[in-house]
């Protein structure tokens, strides 16, 4: 059996051996409170927080309006689509001859400023810096029009930073969640489960052997199974927020009315030790949306090439270069 697991001299606080002394100090000399305590406790036992209500639906009608409008304006994002791969948006056929709904938007927060709000909202930085204990960056997000139905995996081994403990996935639900739309489902206590070895001992998915996929849930399955681990469906309301441990084994219930939509938006946040860079630019500083305690980088600015040699021109005129 496996005995693999994170590193334990960077794991987040909460998942130390030495949390609850650590807990009583904080709570001793005042830097934590009871609500901040409790929420932490039950982080690390049950490896997920269900916040109701965390985000306001003014804002996510915003988030919904600017995902309709995207099919007929095709802003510079690109789409997951099974089947198809990474696609931009401007490339994609109209919605209805994708043929199925197994697509998502891929960092919308780069164009739409709704996204980049719930990215950065402060109740859900709260509870992550409560977390992490220190700044959270978001990594990435997915907008979600109907439900994956994604079989019961672990986000770690393929949302990478560089400390693979330091990962929180959000789920935010954009609607009340329907049960025939294929909920979230996930198995509380499954972060504590012993890990997959996708080869010599890695932890992580280097992206070349896709057979090693099932074999990942069948393990996670087992454990889950062996363990006698309890799945729970989420049963959300708009503004609702999920938040997941990096190995919480989560997935996609089947969806048994194709015609009903599952609008959510999950966002992957690390800690600033751990994902210093934008992982699609990580040969540039990132340029930095830093708000309620947490970042997001955005896109190097369009033009700034241009931009950079109209200044370094004029500063060559000016010294006489
Ligand atoms: O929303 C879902 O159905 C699954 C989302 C998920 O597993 C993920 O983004 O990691």
């Amino acid at each position: 059996m496996s005995t693999l697991d994170f590193d334990p001299q960077t794991l987040p606080w909460a998942d130390r051996d030495d949390f609850p002394a650590a807990l009583d100090r904080r709570l001793a000399d005042g830097t934590l409170d009871d609500d901040g305590a409790a929420r932490l406790r039950e982080w690390r036992e049950r490896g997920f927080l269900h916040l109701q209500g965390a985000v306001e639906e003014a804002l996510i009608d915003r988030l919904l309006e600017a995902y309709e409008r995207a099919w007929t304006e095709r802003p510079p994002v690109k789409l997951l689509v099974e089947g198809r791969g990474v696609v931009p948006f401007a490339e994609l056929p109209p919605r209805a001859e994708i043929g199925h709904h197994h697509y998502r938007v891929m960092d919308f927060q780069d164009v739409e400023p709704a996204a980049r709000e719930i990215v950065l909202h402060p109740t859900i930085l709260k509870h992550l810096r409560l977390i992490f204990d220190q700044t959270p960056v978001a990594m990435q997000s997915l907008f979600f029009e109907y439900g994956s139905e994604q079989r019961g995996h672990q986000d770690f081994p393929y949302v990478q930073s560089a400390v693979l403990s330091h990962l929180v996935g959000c789920w935010v639900a954009c609607e009340d969640v329907a049960p025939e739309s294929g909920p979230l489902f996930y198995y509380p206590g499954s972060h504590r489960l012993p890990k997959f070895d996708w080869g010599g001992g890695s932890l992580a998915f280097d992206g070349r052997d896709e057979s090693r996929v099932a074999s990942f849930e069948a393990f996670l399955d087992e454990q889950c199974r062996k363990a006698g681990l309890e799945r729970l469906v989420l049963e959300a309301e708009k503004g609702d927020v999920l938040l997941w441990h990096a190995a919480l084994v989560h997935g996609g219930s089947p969806v048994t009315d194709a015609g009903r939509s599952r609008k959510s938006f999950v966002v992957h946040y690390s800690s600033q030790t751990a994902y210093p860079r934008d992982r699609r630019f990580p040969d540039r500083p990132p340029r930095v949306l830093a708000r309620h305690g947490g970042r997001l980088y955005l896109p190097p600015a369009p033009g700034l090439g241009r931009y950079a040699r109209a200044v370094l021109h004029r500063l060559r005129r000016l010294l006489g270069g």
